[in-house]
């Protein structure tokens, strides 16, 4: 085993105590060199007066540190007062207050796994959450600890021109001839999760934002100089994000300066430490010649996120990692409607749904399931998830919608000012939001601590006068939580009547309402003069799935008039569903499914024009992962074979139709990514991708051309995309093409790389091994890893689970080698097996004894945490 340890044992929220010693102030002098970087500390320490705290030594955190000096209030500790056992350093009879100094020499320019501090591209730069700091000094490496910080870089003065940390700069100076540091105050006190470190040649976009109340605050974008053009994107989004916190929360930012770093080898996507964000360039940099507007999305959301955590994770941060998703489920609601006010809220709230149901729902269903407030873990790492961070926004939008937007703000209210400056839990933001809305959410709290997707089945009945709803709710089993209470789950409804418009429900007229359901079953009935058809979850109003024998026509009804956009693309899902599960029993039959989707598609496309964004997620087919995830056992390659002959049939026989939209939504004028362009650019390639599975002959032309001539990524990538998906004529020569033109835009290669690992079949096989040695290809550079292998992995399950087992020896041969390089990356890679279980005989065995054989090996704790859930899984 790596890291010279025993298996990392479970952490039990049950086991939680208040720290035994609190570090008020943190002063750091981090001398940065080739080799032999030295950071000094000094922390003034003080016993914990909390009668519930840990007792006895005080133990800090410190991985691969080497120590030089440890003194106490001045004093060189004696051999015998202190043990250091390269996780931790335990500081024996210390007084209940003084002053520890430490020195320490790390080593950030072997540090691949990307946590603490390291070398990315000739910069230095750090990242501490979940437990990174460790890695760079000792300290209470822990959430609940909160400190005031003054650090001061030293630098080589001309390979590192840009000294930063968080907070304002205070002072600076010369060191000799060729060095120079800075020092930096951070006035608010943080956990050290947030501390931050960047030096490098870097470039600087500065603008100003004044803020409500009249502050002027500093912006200031920090990247390569060659990227100095790609910034305005980001920046405009920060100022966006700033107002809309002002207006929609009433938070002003805090300091003087906000700084963004953009850092090439990042394990995620973007980092909110205090007055100075590190991103991944993928999730800030944005030029319309390489960035497609899906990149151009992300940069806005990703800015907005990290924006709103100054007060949804660092003004309040969390008191433990368990409660993780105070902060990150709540940030997301935040940007989520801020995406949706700055574009159009209904498509952003399907996309958002669609990636919550197709990956947070098979989370649920598989090995990982974990409540959104875990109660066990081993590695933090492993769960900064799609559960914690996607079905914790969707909790906290359940109680925006049970309270009512004034209420939920009053609760936002309270529980800014009740806990700024502290370090707090969920059921303390459920305290606020109960307070404040005046209702008693007991119940509603079992979402944070139940794991699993609750089933909502949906009966119905007609007399002639009175329409009844029997709704029952349960919630499957999950590892570890075998039995599961109700939950309290909001209904949004309608009842539509023959002309398509919604009845009324009540005397006052009203003819929508949200029912609280809180039983395992209830009834609800409703007088209304013809049977209805039932519009159920409107706008997603609870994460559950929700089963209700739909007719083909209810749906083509729903599809047609319900005016919840939410409602309309379920109907069209559970249409597509339908029809691909027929295929797979009847696969002859592509033509006449197609045929009997034609007229309820023809309808959606005479719409087209009004909102072109939500019409491409209406005649968007669930991907392939998506559609197995529906069955029982896993039907890779009939899957593949059933929903390509659906598409394909829907080619031909709405081609004309389709060549229509190509042509009506091609835009003009200079690239712009606003939400109005950026839709009519994803309905032209929805009909374009209809038009190259038919197998039209012009296809091969216009994509080549369109691939060739575009002024943007968005188009040329998609014009690759579906050469090489359909194996056009000329692929291969844009593929050569592309990689010629942008061999020097790593971003824009990370593409290149997993267009080419998404081509389904087992023959992207040998092309994924080619592209394992291409000399673009690093282990080193998540970004590159995720192209190449992320998608390999997640999004083509015909390459991944070819029949011979070729993809699992591959897939798990890979995971070897990346792990030894950064292992909370190769953990993350390793959850595209969860599906093992579902798995049919003998894949299902080929992967478990490939799985066997990884494990057997020499692995990370991260990844053999995953591993070992995952095999357990199986019967
Ligand atoms: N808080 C960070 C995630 C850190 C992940 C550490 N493994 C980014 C974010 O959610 O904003
Ligand atoms: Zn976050």
């Amino acid at each position: 085993m790596r890291d010279g340890q025993a298996a990392q044992s479970a952490i039990r929220l049950a086991d939680y105590r208040p720290p035994a010693f609190l570090v008020d102030q943190v002063t750091l002098d981090v001398d940065l060199r080739e080799t032999g970087t030295r950071v000094s500390a000094s922390l003034t320490l003080r016993r914990n007066p909390a009668p519930e705290a840990e007792q006895g030594d005080c133990v800090l955190d410190g991985v691969a540190l080497t120590p030089e000096r440890i003194a106490v209030n001045g004093e060189q500790l004696a051999d015998d007062r202190w043990h250091y056992d390269g996780r931790h350093l335990t500081l024996r009879a210390l007084p209940d207050q003084c002053t520890l100094d430490t020195v320490v020499t790390i080593a950030p320019e072997t540090n691949t796994a990307l946590e603490g501090l390291y070398v990315s591209k000739g910069m230095f730069c750090t990242q501490c959450e979940a437990e990174g700091f460790r890695r760079i000094t000792f300290f209470p490496d822990r959430p609940d600890v909160l400190s005031r910080f003054v650090t001061t870089v030293r630098a080589d003065k001309a390979a590192f021109p840009v000294l930063l940390s968080n907070g304002n700069p205070v002072a600076r100076g010369d060191e000799g001839s060729d060095r120079h540091w800075v020092r930096w105050e951070d006035p608010f006190p943080k956990p050290c999760y947030l501390f931050a470190l960047v030096a490098g040649d870097l470039a600087c976009l500065d603008d100003v934002y004044r803020t409500g109340s009249g502050r002027d605050i500093s912006l200031q974008i920090y990247a390569e100089p060659r990227d100095l053009n790609k910034l305005d994107h980001a920046m405009a989004s920060l100022k966006a994000a700033m107002a809309w916190d002002e207006k929609t929360y009433g938070l002003e930012y805090d300091l003087d300066i906000y700084m963004i770093v953009a850092v090439s080898h990042f394990n995620m996507g973007a980092m909110e430490n205090k007055g100075l964000n590190i991103f991944n360039t993928a999730c800030v940099l944005a030029h319309p010649a390489t960035t497609t507007d899906a990149g151009f999305q992300r940069v806005e959301a990703v800015v907005a996120h990290e924006y709103f955590h100054n007060w949804s994770g660092n003004r309040v941060t969390c008191r433990d990692w368990f409660q993780l998703s105070l902060k990150e489920g709540f940030t997301v609601f935040r940007d989520q409607t801020f995406s949706g006010d700055m574009n159009s809220a209904t498509v952003k709230r399907v996309e958002d749904v669609d990636m919550l149901r197709a990956v947070q729902f098979a989370e649920d269903r598989g090995p990982m399931a974990h409540p959104v407030r875990p109660a066990e873990y081993q590695k933090i790492d492993n769960f900064y998830t799609v559960t914690i961070y996607e079905k914790g926004a969707e909790l906290v939008r359940m109680q925006h919608e049970l309270l009512g937007p004034e209420a939920f703000r009053r609760g936002t209210d309270l529980y800014f000012s009740r806990f700024d400056g502290q370090a707090v839990t969920t059921d303390d933001f459920v305290d606020c939001m109960e307070q404040a809305g005046g209702q008693d959410l007991s119940q509603f709290r079992r979402w944070y601590s139940q794991a699993g997707t609750p089933q909502l089945t949906v009966q119905d009945s007609y007399d002639g006068t009175t329409y009844t709803l029997t709704l029952k709710q349960s919630t499957p089993a999950t590892p570890g939580q075998p039995e599961k209470l109700p939950l309290l789950v909001p209904v949004a409804m309608a009842l539509l009547g023959a002309d398509g418009q919604p009845l009324p429900l009540s005397a006052d007229g009203q003819t929508e309402t949200v029912l609280q359901l809180t039983e395992a079953q209830q009834q609800v009935s409703f007088e209304v003069p013809e049977r209805p058809v039932p519009s159920l979850l409107r706008g997603f109003s609870a994460p559950v799935e929700l089963n209700y024998d739909y007719s083909t026509e209810q749906l083509r009804f729903l599809l047609a008039h319900d005016t919840d956009g939410y409602c309309r693309w379920d109907a069209a899902q559970r249409l597509y569903h339908g029809a691909v599960q027929r295929l797979l029993d009847e696969p002859r039959q592509a033509e006449a499914e197609a045929a009997a989707l034609v007229p309820a598609l023809e309808q959606v496309l005479a719409r087209a024009a009004d909102d072109p964004a939500a019409t491409a997620l209406l005649l968007t087919i669930p991907g392939e992962v998506a559609l197995a995830d529906r069955l029982p056992v896993l039907d890779v390659d009939g899957v593949h074979e059933a929903r390509a002959a659906l598409v394909s049939a829907l080619g031909r026989q709405l081609a004309a139709q389709w060549w229509v939209q190509v042509e009506a939504n091609e835009t003009s004028g200079p690239y712009r990514p606003a939400a109005d362009d950026i839709g009519r650019r994803s309905l032209r390639h929805r009909a374009l991708g209809y038009l190259a599975a038919a197998g039209d002959k012009q296809m091969a032309d216009f994509l080549g051309d369109l691939c060739r001539n575009a002024d943007n990524m968005t188009d040329e990538l998609g014009a690759l995309r579906l050469l090489c998906h359909y194996r056009l004529a000329g692929s291969e020569a844009a593929l050569a093409a592309f990689a010629e033109r942008w061999r020097d835009e790593a971003l824009v290669m990370d593409q290149w790389f997993a267009v080419q690992a998404s081509v389904p079949g087992a023959a992207t096989l040998s092309r994924v091994e080619a592209l394992l040695a291409h000399d673009d290809f690093d282990w080193r550079v998540p970004n590159r890893v995720r192209g190449l292998l992320g998608t390999f992995a997640g999004a083509n399950p015909t390459a991944l689970h070819a029949a011979d087992g070729k993809g699992y020896e591959l897939y798990t041969q890979c995971l070897a080698r990346l792990d030894t390089v950064n292992p909370q990356v190769a953990a993350r890679m390793a959850n595209a097996c969860a599906r093992l279980p579902r798995l049919p005989v003998p894949r299902q065995t080929l992967l478990a004894q490939a799985l066997e054989q990884l494990l057997a090996g020499t692995v990370s704790d991260n990844l053999r945490e995953v591993l070992e859930r995952i095999l357990a899984s199986r019967d």
